[in-house]
């Protein structure tokens, strides 16, 4: 049944170490990659057998292509599995609050909020931008990492060829991200249009912008709620009537 298959293959030019030789075109699907097959085919790879003393203290677990990951309750972090590109060869961390496994890469964010990454280097998904930040959550996908900043904006490095790392231009503020094998999900925060001054509040700070411009059209700032050409006593309504954390 396999032989009669085909999967359509694209890959890049140049990968020195740990090369996949197929570049382009299509395979018959049983000469493809065990790995590339079970992930087309949905099969879960066999996962190493975990040790008892290790699941009392987990607080999450990851998987990566052929390694896992896991973050203990006092924040220290495990890894095993397939270590050839290092990617269970975990740096001196510190407490964490989050791991995540690539295929070849493995992923934590520190507690001060700044991501490490470590393994697989080829498409430099561990070479994290310089402006990174803080994060909250982060994601791997097989050659391609994504982090969701603190302040809810996205970034993705790594692999590109299906710009899986090309994030939306109007993207916003999101509330979490996720990664497939070749593309990048992320949940955009519903736009809380009564947090004038963006501190995702909806508070006195607000009020005050909508107070002066009142009567005006609002122009950049917004207060201009309802978009019905003035600030006036029904953006007055919306304010009051959404008042607090704006939803996530
Ligand atoms: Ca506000
Ligand atoms: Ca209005």
């Amino acid at each position: 049944m396999l032989g009669r298959q085909w999967l359509r293959t694209v890959q890049p030019a140049s990968r020195s170490r740990n090369m996949l030789k197929h570049r382009g075109g299509v395979l018959p699907l049983h000469r493809t990659p065990n790995r590339w097959r079970r992930q087309m085919l949905g099969i879960q790879h066999q996962r190493p057998v975990q040790h008892a003393n290790r699941s009392r203290c987990m607080l999450k677990r990851r998987g990566g292509g052929y390694h896992s990951i896991a973050l203990r309750t006092d924040g220290t972090v495990r890894c095993w599995g397939k270590n050839d590109m290092y990617q269970c060869k975990t740096p001196t961390l510190g407490p964490c609050s989050r791991v995540a496994a690539g295929g070849d890469h493995t992923m934590a964010i520190h507690s001060n909020g700044l991501v490490r990454c470590w393994g697989d280097w080829h498409y430099d998904q561990c070479s994290t931008p310089a402006n990174l930040g803080t994060c909250s959550s982060i994601a791997g996908g097989l050659y391609h990492s994504i982090a969701l900043r603190t302040d809810g904006a996205v970034r993705c490095w790594g692999y590109y060829n299906y710009d899986q790392c090309s994030t939306p231009v109007d993207l916003g503020t999101c509330s979490s991200v996720a990664a497939g094998l070749y593309h990048s999900i992320a949940i955009q925060r519903i736009r809380c249009t009564s947090d004038l001054n963006h501190d995702n509040q909806v508070n006195g700070a607000d009020l005050g912008v909508l107070l002066g411009q009142w009567a005006t059209s609002g122009g950049a700032t917004g207060a201009d709620i309802n978009a019905d050409g003035t600030v006036n006593g029904a953006d007055l309504g919306l304010i009051l009537g959404t008042w607090g954390p704006c939803p996530n």
